[in-house]
């Protein structure tokens, strides 16, 4: 579901609207025709609701889907400017560190850069690639110098980008 939701939809020959909705009927429709499997409106309400990470949201309605965060395809989710905390976290590995030090966060093939107000999920989101690597992000200064910060229904932190004199190692 992350990667139709957030990547790739036209896996599943479909397309999510301007907000990154998809009818709930067309997912599951696409992706028991694709993936061969009985993937019903029951056990799919069900992975909204015990997702680990709260990753997807159904709409008021019930009738329509879509992923909080995380997308690569371009989607405008809406969401509303927030003042960060002070300081915020972001999990990387060490073979990243000489660039991102040269040219700070960048978003890379998402729509954000990822930071979590705690230094646990930091840890986390690193560690998928091999020994995390967490850096401080000087939220609270960026915040004060102009700089939009978003967060997502699901709680991760977005921002466009950012700059090394932000970080703390
Ligand atoms: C790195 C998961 C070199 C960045 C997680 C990261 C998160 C740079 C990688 C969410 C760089 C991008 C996002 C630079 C950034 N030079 N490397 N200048 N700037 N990077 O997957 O933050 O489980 O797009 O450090 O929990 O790892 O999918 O971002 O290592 O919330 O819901 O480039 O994905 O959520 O990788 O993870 P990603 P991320 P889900």
């Amino acid at each position: 579901m992350s990667y139709i939701l957030r990547h790739k939809p036209e896996h599943i020959n479909v397309e999510l609207d301007e907000n990154g909705w998809l009818e709930v009927e067309k997912l599951i429709e696409g992706i028991n025709r694709e993936e061969r499997i009985a993937l019903d409106k029951k056990t799919l309400e069900e992975v909204v609701r015990t997702n680990d990470k709260k990753r997807f949201v159904l709409s008021a309605d019930g009738l329509k889907i879509r992923a909080n965060q995380g997308h690569s395809v371009r989607v405008d989710l809406e969401l509303k400017e927030v003042e960060p905390p002070e300081f915020l976290y972001h999990g990387t590995v060490g073979k990243f560190m000489k660039s991102i030090r040269e040219e700070g966060l960048m978003k890379m093939n998402r729509q954000h850069v990822h930071l979590s107000k705690d230094k646990e999920t930091a840890i986390n989101v690193g560690g998928r690639r091999g020994k995390p690597v967490v850096l401080i992000v000087q939220s609270g200064i960026m915040h004060r110098d102009g700089i939009k910060f978003f967060r997502s229904q699901n709680g991760v932190w977005l921002t466009d980008f950012v700059n090394p004199k932000y970080l703390i190692e």
